[in-house]
């Protein structure tokens, strides 16, 4: 896509260049070079300040750089990096103890990246039908949704139903049955039938990626309740969804449902480390046994004193009312503005999107370069969504600063 008119200036360019020359050409950024980041803002190589509205698909909910997070990485980071689980360290008991009784389950598996997590949830899920449900082995059924987003792994990508994602990665992972999101009753006819062999049910509890697609109100209860009766587990996908983005701890609980199995990553580390996690109780966690699953750095010292101090934050600054009170306003204001591009206002909390019907030949892209020339940073989904997630920190004089911003943005194209 173009950069329109979008100024780049030398300096900018220059760190554009080498990432067009020695790395790989995976993504497409917006031209915009970043070198700073503080609370609600980040700054570009020439100084230019922006409203971050990504926040790094959800990682950055305490804010870029928080000196809490920022000085218990430098404090751990002189004493004792990595160990490895050869042998115990002084961090990730505590780190274990803390998670598990923050988010109220037995045990939590610590793994790094979101798709990590992923995948040790699948593996729990497998196991746990084995073992526990009694499903013919290698014969397990995971039903997962149309239009999810759950990380990039084959297996994971298997999953998925975005060519972006899948095509030309082949051979898959079996044993994925997809149904479409916002549907119980198909969850529930797929079980009538296949129930016996299904060890789980995987969903966000809002798809992030394809769009802040919104469930239906009762939506989540009604699959929780349909896998409890066919003795299937219920797994949370809140890697984007969870830490107080949606104006709750975890977005299940606008429902309150206790999922089976929780997936966390991103803003469990406010965004300083790659840190996630699986939580679950003692009947499925412990159906794996020593050296059957793990990673070298999962949990290690760094990302345990990071995740705690992280967490902390999260209730010391009351990230959960924040979301819930200042995303109200968003949607409020951006409903009263009347413009041809804009489509839907959708979210929750501080998870929201706008979607932008193209108009006078503009889309989405350039409804984005032009909040980008105005100081706001947000990208495109699927070509005409964007996702405005700011950090959980920002304060409602800047919301509405920012918000300013979007309109006057969009009115400038039409
Ligand atoms: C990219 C998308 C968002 C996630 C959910 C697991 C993961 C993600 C619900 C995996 C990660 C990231 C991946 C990142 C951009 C971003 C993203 F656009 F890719 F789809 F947020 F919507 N579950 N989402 O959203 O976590 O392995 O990345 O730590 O790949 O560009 P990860």
């Amino acid at each position: 896509m173009e950069a329109g008119n979008f100024n780049i200036s030398a300096n900018a360019q220059k760190y554009i260049d080498l990432e067009d020359k020695y790395g790989a050409h995976n993504y497409h950024p917006l031209p915009v070079v970043l070198s700073k980041g503080k609370g609600a803002f980040v700054w570009d190589v020439d100084g230019k300040r922006y409203f971050d509205f990504l926040s790094a698909y959800s990682a950055v909910n305490q804010g870029h750089c928080h000196p809490k997070i920022v000085k218990a990485l430098c404090d751990q980071a002189q004493e004792l990096c990595l160990t490895s689980r050869a042998f115990y360290n002084d961090c990730l008991g505590p780190y274990e103890k803390f998670v598990s009784e923050f988010f109220g389950y037995d045990k939590m598996l610590p793994m790094n990246s979101g798709a990590e997590a992923v995948e040790t949830a699948l593996k729990l899920a497998r196991r746990w039908g084995y073992v526990k449900k009694g499903i013919p082995e290698d014969q397990a059924i995971i039903i997962c949704c149309e239009g999810n987003f759950h990380g990039r792994t084959i297996s994971i990508v298997s999953m998925s139903c975005d060519p972006d994602s899948y095509s030309q990665y082949g051979p898959f992972t079996p044993g994925f049955v997809k149904i479409p999101y916002n549907d119980a009753k198909t969850l529930e006819a797929v079980l009538k039938e296949c129930g016996k062999q299904t060890a789980a049910f995987i969903v966000e509890p809002i798809q992030g990626e394809a769009g802040v697609f919104v469930p239906d109100e009762g939506y989540l209860k009604a699959c929780y309740d349909i896998c409890k009766a066919h003795n299937v587990l219920f797994i949370a996908d809140e890697v984007q969804t969870g830490i107080a983005r949606t104006g709750k701890m975890l977005c299940s609980q606008h429902e309150g449902i206790r999922p089976d199995i929780v997936i966390l990553g991103k803003a469990i580390s406010g965004g300083v480390l790659p840190v996630s996690a699986c939580l679950a109780d003692d009947e499925i966690m412990l159906t794996i046994k020593p050296g059957e699953h793990g990673s070298t750095f999962g949990g290690f010292p760094l990302a345990a004193k990071v995740a705690v101090a992280a967490l902390t934050v999260v209730k010391e600054e009351n990230l959960v009312e924040r979301a819930e009170y200042l995303g109200k306003i968003f949607r409020e204001e951006m409903a009263k503005v009347s413009s041809p591009f804009i489509e839907t206002i959708r979210g929750k909390g501080l998870l929201n999107a706008i979607v932008i019907k193209p108009h006078n030949g503009k889309e989405a892209w350039d409804v984005c370069l032009k909040m980008a020339e105005n100081g706001l940073l947000a990208k495109p989904t699927h070509k005409h969504i964007i996702r405005f997630a700011p950090p959980l920190v920002i304060t409602e004089e800047q919301l509405r600063e920012a918000v300013d911003i979007i309109k006057k943005s969009i009115l400038s194209l039409e």
